[in-house]
């Protein structure tokens, strides 16, 4: 296969103005009917050339006149017509069948009803087009189907609808806003819907429209919630308004990955839109919030203004990240979300930079654009426009983001045009920065210090370096953006002065390999709290000892360092433990500080819920090399045994305590009490007593909603045997009908660490609720099985490695997409001891080696052995 380059990067040969669209819809035997309105992009002589995948070409026409055999050719992958006029309309007709796409990309069948989805590349399997982001088109879609098929839905305003003989009727849509093909969107069949409205800023009604699965319209009212809060929160904070009269999401049960922000018709996966305090926990109603944001604020970022190639994706997702985690951080509090929003970083982002597949935010090279819509790209690319604000401050960042709407409104645009808008509104050169873009990797900082007590002054001694990523051996300094305050010993406040300024909290950009500043006026011994709030992308390693950490964690005006102090001092004792020297009398202090915060009355629970839990499993393997899954696993439950036999007391308080009084809120508030409660619970069964078997039991039975309910199985789990098994029955034989609750029954028993539970998983996969076809059911077996259970997947015998192979073999007959994304457990062999990474690349072989792959399996595959 034949790499993508962006340096070949070359305007579209030809560009088409309008499209108008007939959809003739059959489950297995559609008709598409393209004419487009089609013009040769400047001077140039090439050939038309269309992509076209999977197509069944009836008719090929320009201006009215079919073209013979010999005026144009049809291949795998699309159609020449070797001699095409300067502008002429083109007529195509051809013929696909949704009901067998079982790769869920293009048109396909969910459920019963037809749906798309295009994004990067499925359109090409609706019709033959230049399938590419910077061809924007006005499009005008006549959507015809059995009546059965009682919603037909497509991208902008409904214009036309009525009925036609035989038992059909039809509706033609027109979308007036230019969009890429990757945009478009058509949805038919019968559906209930909750309906809504908005009045926006300028005193416009928008029509608001979900559409679910007959029966689940109650469950959409989270999500309309959701997306109203949207709709304000962008007005207020970016000055967005929405532009069409009418915004409508659709709920699908088979979909690829979350959603998708397709114009005016946004289509989502149920999972991330159905939610109910019965069937969803609290952690669905946070991810619906913020997906629904996501996929809203991508009409300013993302559809008005879009990416001109597939390299640029990270100008529309890590922008459109950082959008949706400034709104979660509005409606949920700043510390907490930035605390859950950057272990989501280093569990999916910073183990990515350390594995194979490491590559910069803006790639210049792929097989299969669909590998990457990754952590890097979405993540790190979210960390790139915060740091862009720490550096410029609120008011410059605000006004290149202005300039950038301004400017860039309907267009295809670059990273470099991006960047140049925030140059141009705050003055500022910004072509050092730019580096982030480009250079893949996890940069390493130290922090060394001095203090002076006759100056009264403090020294600190900054370095960076960034390791080698394939491809890049060498790196540059990147300017790294470092907020910090002081404390004394006692945990208080500690001003300082820098370059002459007396303050409580400076940032300071680290833009060489080393960089040395002393500030003066520091009174007493400083406790250092660096990297505030998380203000880079970058590991830091300090010189504090532990007994400065245990100030932070108690007294960090700045949450995150707080919780991160916290972080620390767990990981350090839990390393210990795994090579074999535990510090027991390190332990018991660290016990003694976590009942001490636990007991704060002005801390918000929902961060208390945050400072119970251990750094996770996989997180420890990335600091542990060569990484032992075993040991961590071990290590990590032995700590947590202690902790529970500490705070036994406090964690029944605690339990006790926080029942859910009244009615259940799924808000931050109600959520947090919940997750400290549910924390307390967790930890408390890590102490293997019986009578906890009981509470855990209890928990289980009381549960009033969903959230409690998966707690206490989890908490079940941990007990494990009969307990476990009974509860496990009962729950399915409880929740048979609710694919969204099923999926978790599943899920939970992936995630058992037990020595027996491989051996489930793998029968679980013959079990008649099992659907390989279902991408959330794979999800909640497979993917939950080899990213969070680490005891399991890398068992010594190598059978974790062996399923997950077998899987990915599987799932690549029918859904390329689904089973590339399951490679990534397997990739960062190199990191385990040597019995293991041995096994794992034997099954990484075993894939690259099998006949038929798909272009995705095999670049992840080859990549990872590289
Ligand atoms: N833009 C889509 C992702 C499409 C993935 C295609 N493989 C959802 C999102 O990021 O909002
Ligand atoms: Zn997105």
């Amino acid at each position: 296969p034949q790499a993508i380059r962006l340096s070949d990067y070359r305007p579209p040969a030809f560009l088409i103005d309008e499209v108008a669209l007939t959809f003739d819809l059959h489950p297995t035997a559609t008709r598409v009917t393209a004419r487009l309105q089609v013009r040769r992009n400047r001077e140039h002589s090439e050939p038309l050339r269309f992509n076209g995948e999977r197509l069944k070409p009836i008719s090929v026409a320009i201006d009215g006149r079919v073209l013979s055999d010999g005026e144009r050719t049809i291949d795998d992958e699309g159609l020449t017509i070797p001699s095409a006029p300067d502008a002429f309309v083109l007529e195509t007709e051809v013929e696909i069948d949704p009901e067998n796409n079982k790769a869920l990309e293009g048109l396909y069948m969910s459920g019963g009803r037809f749906c798309t989805q295009c994004e990067a590349e499925g359109f090409r399997k609706i019709t033959f087009w230049p399938d590419r982001p910077d061809v924007l088109s006005r499009f005008t879609v006549r959507v015809e189907a059995d009546r059965s098929f009682r919603h037909l839905l497509s991208n902008g305003n409904l214009i036309e609808q009525g009925e036609l003989e035989g038992g059909r009727h039809y509706a033609v849509w027109n979308d007036p806003f230019l969009k890429p093909s990757y945009l478009f969107a058509l949805v038919a069949g019968e559906l209930d819907v909750l309906e809504d409205s908005l009045v926006t800023m300028t005193g416009r009604t928008v029509e608001l429209k979900i559409f679910v699965d007959p029966g689940m319209a109650p469950r959409a009212a989270y999500a309309m919630d959701a997306l109203k809060r949207s709709m304000r929160w962008d007005e207020e904070a970016f000055g967005r308004e929405y532009d069409l009269d009418l915004f409508m999401i659709v709920a699908v049960r088979d979909f690829n990955f979350g959603a998708m922000e397709n114009k005016g018709l946004n289509i989502f996966n149920s999972s991330l839109l159905l939610a109910d305090p019965a069937t969803a926990t609290d952690a669905d109603f946070e991810r619906i919030e913020s997906v629904v944001a996501h996929e809203y604020f991508h009409n300013w970022t993302g559809d008005r203004i879009t990416c001109r190639d597939w390299f640029q994706l990270c100008l529309k997702e890590g922008l459109t990240v950082f959008r949706d985690q400034s709104f979660s951080a509005d409606m949920r509090g700043h510390a907490v979300q930035r605390i859950k929003d950057v272990k989501a970083l280093r569990a999916r982002q910073f183990a990515e930079d350390q594995g194979p597949l490491a590559h910069p935010v803006r790639p210049s090279s792929y097989l299969k654009i669909d590998n990457f819509y990754t952590a890097t790209i979405y993540e790190k690319g979210a960390e790139i426009i915060r740091m862009l604000k720490i550096l410029l401050g609120a008011e410059a960042f605000r006004a290149g983001m202005d300039l950038y709407f301004e400017r860039w409104d309907g267009h295809a645009t670059t990273v470099e045009a991006f960047i140049k808008c925030f140059e141009e509104a705050s003055g500022s050169d910004l072509s050092h920065f730019f580096a982030w873009y480009e250079q893949a990797g996890t940069p390493r900082v130290s922090l060394e210090s001095q203090y002076d007590e006759a100056a009264k002054t403090l020294t600190l001694n900054f370095a960076q370096e960034t390791p080698p990523t394939p491809g890049q051996p060498v790196k540059q300094a990147l300017p790294i953006p470092i907020a910090f305050g002081l404390l004394d010993g006692e945990g208080r406040p500690l001003r300082f002065e820098h370059d002459g300024e007396p303050q409580d909290e400076t940032v300071i950009v680290l833009d060489q390999p080393q960089a040395s500043i002393t500030l003066t006026g520091v009174d007493r011994f400083p406790v250092i709290s660096a990297l505030r709030g998380f203000s880079a992308p970058v590991v830091l390693t300090t010189d504090l000892e532990p007994k400065d950490k245990y100030v932070l964690l108690a007294a960090d005006p700045d949450l995150f360092n707080r919780w991160e102090a916290g972080q620390e001092l767990a990981r350090d004792l839990i390393l210990r433990r795994a090579a074999g020297s535990p510090d027991e009398v390190n332990e018991e202090r660290y016990a003694d500080a976590l009942g001490r915060a636990l007991s704060d009355q002005s801390a918000d629970p929902a961060f208390k819920a945050l400072m119970l839990a251990l750094p996770s499993e996989p997180d420890l393997a990335l600091v542990m090399s060569p990484a032992d899954p075993q040991a961590i696993h071990e290590a990590r439950d032995a700590l947590r045994t202690r902790l529970s036999v500490h705070l036994e007391s406090q964690l029944r308080e605690l339990h006790n305590g926080l029942q859910d009084l009244g009615e259940f809120s799924p808000d931050a508030e109600g959520a947090g009490r919940r997750a400290l409660r549910n924390a307390a619970l967790d930890l408390l069964l890590a102490n293997p007593r019986s009578d906890n078997a009981a509470y855990a039991h209890g928990h289980f039975e009381a549960a009033g909603n969903m959230t409690d309910a998966m707690a206490g199985l989890s908490a079940l789990m941990q007990v494990g045997g009969e307990a476990f098994g009974q509860a496990l029955a009962d729950f399915y034989e409880r929740w048979t009908s609710e694919p969204l609750v099923i999926d978790k029954w599943f899920a939970v028993q992936a995630r058992d660490p037990s020595e027996t539970a491989i051996g489930r998983v793998m029968g679980l996969t013959a079990h008649p609720a099992f659907d390989t076809k279902n991408p959330n059911r794979l999800r909640a077996l497979v993917s939950t099985f080899a990213n969070f259970n680490p005891a399991r997947f890398h068992d010594p015998s190598g059978a974790g490695y062996r399923f997950l192979a077998d899987q990915i073999l599987a799932v690549d007959r029918f859904n390329p997409m689904i089973a590339a994304r399951l490679v990534d457990p397997l990739g960062g062999w190199r990191r385990y001891k040597p019995e293991l990474g041995a096994l794992m690349r034997a099954e990484l072989e075993r894939i690259a080696a099998t006949a038929g792959l798909s272009k995705n399996v095999y670049e992840l595959a080859t990549r990872a052995l590289a």
